[in-house]
């Protein structure tokens, strides 16, 4: 079983029909750590406001954590903006968890990290909770409503004169530019603090990249992409894509070359405005 110095996660959205549970039992399985980092929305009271779509994995995940906990390994909650209840409790430990707002990581080479999810960089959240709240209800109708408008539309021998390539473009260009957005404001305020590197979650999109003086990297999501990041024990840090299906790393391009500048950015769009809608 390989031996990792930390792991970071962020973005599970235990709950919803979405999280990928088992991938992340199985990516749990294989990676055993000191410092288990939590880095906000793992569970997503959001949703279950709605409702619950509780599975017995979503249990297991929770039964593993508690367990690594108990055994030794340092545990930390970092709420997100889907599990903001939790933030009040700032400071406090929970058995062997505690719960932090943010905390600073220490690598085995003396680098520090800032660790926080990183809603309150999100223009949208941050501004307007409602229409992120809205949104979140929103995107799940559009895709019925949209299916809806397209049989009656067929039905009633309509060609469509709207243009979904158009609308989709406008879309990517929104995605990417949300993305640069957020990653630059959560880098400035690292570098605000004099770290050497930030791991934030949020926005579901992994990265690993240097921005002006600091390191920024996003652990991704258990919902859309399955990814994590992992200290090894000589203190590097890497982002590690274990794909929806489980089983191991995948070989899906690393997070350089998915970046959102990237030519094949039309089909990880739409990914990404349904996450960005959801994050
Ligand atoms: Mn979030």
């Amino acid at each position: 079983m390989p031996a990792v110095r930390a792991i970071f996660l962020s973005d599970v959205h235990l709950g919803t029909r979405a999280c990928q549970a088992d991938s992340l039992l199985a990516f749990l399985r294989e990676h055993e750590s000191e410092y288990l980092y939590l880095l906000g929305d793992i569970i997503d009271f959001w949703a279950m406001n709605r409702s619950v779509q509780w599975a017995g994995s979503h249990n297991t995940v929770v039964q593993k954590v508690l367990r690594r906990a108990r055994h030794g390994c340092k545990v930390f909650f970092i709420p997100g903006n889907h599990d903001e209840a939790l933030r009040e409790y700032a400071g406090i430990a929970f058995g062997d968890i505690r719960v932090e707002s943010e905390w600073i990581h220490e690598t085995l080479d003396g680098r520090r990290y800032w660790l926080v999810h990183g809603d309150e960089y999100d223009q949208v959240t941050r501004h307007h909770r409602w229409v992120a709240v809205l949104g979140d209800v929103g995107y799940d109708a559009l895709v019925r409503i949209n299916l809806l408008l397209s049989r009656v539309r067929r039905l009633l021998r309509r060609p469509g004169y709207w243009s979904l390539a158009g609308y989709a473009k406008q879309k990517v260009k929104k995605a990417v530019s949300f993305i640069f957005d957020f990653e630059d404001a959560v880098a400035y305020a690292a570098q605000q603090r004099g770290v050497d590197g930030v791991v934030c979650g949020h926005i579901h999109w992994a990265a690993d990249r240097r921005i002006g003086s600091v390191r920024y990297l996003n652990c991704g999501d258990w919902v859309d992409t399955c990814s994590a990041i992992v200290e090894h024990f000589d203190g590097r840090i890497e982002v590690v894509h274990w794909g929806v299906h489980g089983g191991g790393a995948s070989a899906l391009p690393s997070a350089a070359q998915r970046s959102p500048g990237a030519s094949s950015a039309d089909t990880s769009a739409a990914c990404v405005e349904s996450s960005r809608i959801r994050s």
